[in-house]
């Protein structure tokens, strides 16, 4: 491993300095979940004090992770936060986090702790007192192990765990382009330490509700494709999904499906969320930087997997990013 500059002064910050806050994005994924766990367990290791802040109530859906914690080792945001609670701790971790927008409700912990921001999308505003940007690592998941090794910590138990959820996520389980003979090795390394990846992968399959499935059936029959078969994109109005009450992360898994049609390069979908207020995503396979159109329509992410929020009509909304992408395929 080439050791940068920053992620050393990161690894050799966290072991001589005490009291940590660790976050991470809003609408969490399993990286960003499994980044902030894994930090905490590395903090724990050193026998360093640490609170996580959750953004919403994730425990459960995580129990997997949450199984480790006890009740006073996070905090889950509520209206009348306790910033007293907040202010004994005097730095802050923000990881997988690439603005602070991306910080929600905590967004004034920039200005009131001392921040290090670990991540890897290539669009990291460098908002922190101390940051490493990596954005050749498929997960921050990554950038933790690492830190770990440069700590002489063992990724074993449950810091190894959260370790592989956050890898394991970010990469599809390693079958997505951005994982390299590296990321084999990080799970091949955890694994021989006894990490249970064949759970952690079940897990991230898991099973849907029957309410998914019955948006997922209405979604499918919406999918389209331009005429050149490269682009292929889902459509859900506020309508079709009003009833169904669906937890937000599975409206996530939605874009796979168009994305896995043979011989399309991006996948789309659009799912109207509140009236005219559209969660689009976007995921390409080889050539399309799927950032280029996320960005122009206010949202962020990696090349290959990115999203926004965009107010509009909803079909006139599907109609300018579709058009978009044609101008990248
Ligand atoms: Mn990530």
């Amino acid at each position: 491993m080439k050791v940068n500059n920053q992620l050393k002064a990161i690894s050799e910050y966290t072991k001589e300095n005490n009291d940590y806050l660790i976050i991470g994005h809003i609408d969490p994924d399993g990286d960003a979940v499994g980044s902030i766990m894994a930090y905490k367990f590395l903090l724990d290791k050193l026998g360093k004090n640490s609170l996580l802040l959750l953004h919403s109530d994730i425990t459960e859906e995580y129990n997997i992770l949450f199984n480790y914690l006890t009740d006073e080792e996070y905090y889950i945001f509520n209206e009348n936060i306790n910033n007293e609670k907040l202010d004994k701790y005097e730095n802050a971790i923000v990881l997988d986090t690439a603005t602070v927008d991306r910080l929600g409700d905590y967004k004034n912990i920039i200005n009131t702790h001392y921040v290090i921001n670990i991540d890897h999308h290539y669009d990291n505003t460098k908002y922190g007192n101390l940051n490493y940007i990596n954005s050749n690592d498929p997960a921050v998941g990554k950038i933790v192990f690492d830190i770990a090794k440069l700590l002489n910590l063992k990724p074993d138990g449950k810091l190894g765990t959260a370790i592989a959820l956050a890898v394991l996520a970010d990469t599809g389980s390693l079958k997505y382009p951005n994982s390299n003979s590296d990321t084999f090795r990080l799970i091949a390394n955890l694994k021989e330490l006894g990490v249970d990846i064949v759970e952690i992968n079940r897990f991230l399959q898991s099973y849907p509700s029957l309410n998914y499935l019955k948006m997922l059936s209405k979604g499918l029959k919406n999918i389209k494709m331009s005429e050149d078969k490269k682009i292929a994109w889902l459509s859900l109005s506020k309508k079709e999904i009003d009833e169904l009450n669906i937890n937000e992360n599975e409206i996530k898994n939605l874009v796979n499906y168009p994305r896995d049609i043979r011989g399309i390069e991006v996948g789309i979908s659009f799912v109207e969320r509140k009236k005219d207020f559209v969660d689009i995503s976007l995921r390409s396979h080889n050539y399309v930087d799927v950032s280029k159109t996320a960005h122009k329509f206010g949202g962020g992410g990696h090349p290959r997997a990115s999203g926004a929020k965009v107010e509009g009509d909803f079909k006139k909304v599907i109609k300018e990013v579709i058009s978009e992408v044609k101008s990248y395929v």
